[in-house]
């Protein structure tokens, strides 16, 4: 009698702590997002999303091909667990087998993982290379890492960016006030420049960074590349959907390292042609200067807010910086 009641008590203590931890969780799920954008993550999401491009696809494959044989060795030795608990437990009279060696079972249990490792690393090997095949690539965007800002350069289109943290989100941070959803639906994650890339197109990157090491990352391309100084990384994409597709810094890189999002705009061929033209006569001197000599570097005719690391000696010029195609 006095165990059922303690039982009893237990069960209700237990029901009471379920259900204080299940409330926040209700309540952080029922704060629904108000724009979700393409390849965005939404809340209750489980898998992964298979991304916008090449490597992402990839990515999405090689995890799910892998999650299915996990399924399936799962599925096997839970099945044989239960059957062993349950046909042949000791209640029906089951007696342990006794022996200590099996060479036919330890060669099935070498050979038959070593079968499954081939068969998971060989795809996912094909993947990587090809993750890493930077060629007939149709154009080449420098990236430079700064404290606390990026900067594009689209090599041999004369046409440089630089990227930070939109006015919106700097004000209201400097503020100190709570952003709502509703207020600044990307807090954070805006901003004044986006990285335009035209779609459909096989788009090299180069790499690197000017002062502290950075990352650039943006989730739905499928990749995250660190932006070191005095290293040039490579990495490539080609994004088969317009839209917008948010990222940030991955690297530590100093107190503001939160504050450095990275927005690429994909557009379609034309747009991006026309987007390069309209960069391109910003660019130009006015028409009563003197026609600018032909070497002047891209970086020279970046817009006034230029990056802080721009005058730095040793800058090589955009041309410069990348490297011979392996
Ligand atoms: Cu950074």
């Amino acid at each position: 009698m006095k165990a059922g009641r303690l039982k009893q008590g237990l069960t209700k203590q237990w029901l009471a702590g379920i259900a204080a931890m299940a409330l926040p969780v209700l309540a952080w799920a029922r704060a629904a997002t108000p724009a979700v954008e393409p390849d965005e993550p939404v809340r209750w999401q489980l898998n992964m999303t298979p991304g916008i491009t090449h490597t992402s696809q990839m990515a999405y494959d090689a995890h799910m091909f892998a999650l299915w044989v996990c399924v399936a060795i799962g599925v096997l030795v839970f099945g044989a667990m239960a059957v062993a608990m349950f046909k042949f437990r000791k209640s029906k009279g089951a007696v342990a087998a006794q022996f200590s060696h099996n060479t036919t079972a330890e060669v099935i249990w070498t050979i038959v993982p070593i079968i499954i490792l081939i068969v998971m690393v060989w795809p996912a090997t094909a993947k990587l290379i090809s993750q890493y095949d930077t060629r007939d690539s149709a154009m080449t965007v420098k990236v430079t890492g700064y404290q606390w800002l990026w900067k594009y350069e689209y090599l041999g289109e004369d046409v440089a960016i630089t990227s930070r943290l939109d006015r919106a989100s700097e004000a209201m941070r400097q503020s100190g006030r709570q952003p709502s959803l509703q207020e600044l639906p990307h807090y954070l994650r805006d901003v004044d420049n986006p990285l335009v890339l035209p779609v459909d197109t096989k788009i090299r990157f180069v790499i690197t960074a000017d002062d502290v090491i950075h990352a650039w990352w943006v989730p739905a391309l499928g990749w995250k590349q660190d932006a070191i100084p005095g290293i040039v990384n490579e990495a490539w994409t080609d994004i088969k959907k317009p839209g917008i597709y948010r990222g940030q810094c991955a690297e530590l890189c100093g107190k503001d390292h939160g504050f450095m999002p990275i927005v690429v705009k994909a557009v379609s061929k034309a747009e991006f042609r026309d987007w390069l033209a309209a960069e391109r006569a910003k660019n130009e001197p006015p028409a009563v200067a003197a026609p600018a000599p032909a070497e002047a570097a891209p970086a020279e005719a970046a817009p006034a807010e230029a990056a802080p690391g721009e005058a730095a000696p040793g800058e090589a010029a955009p041309g410069e910086a990348a490297p011979a195609a392996p």
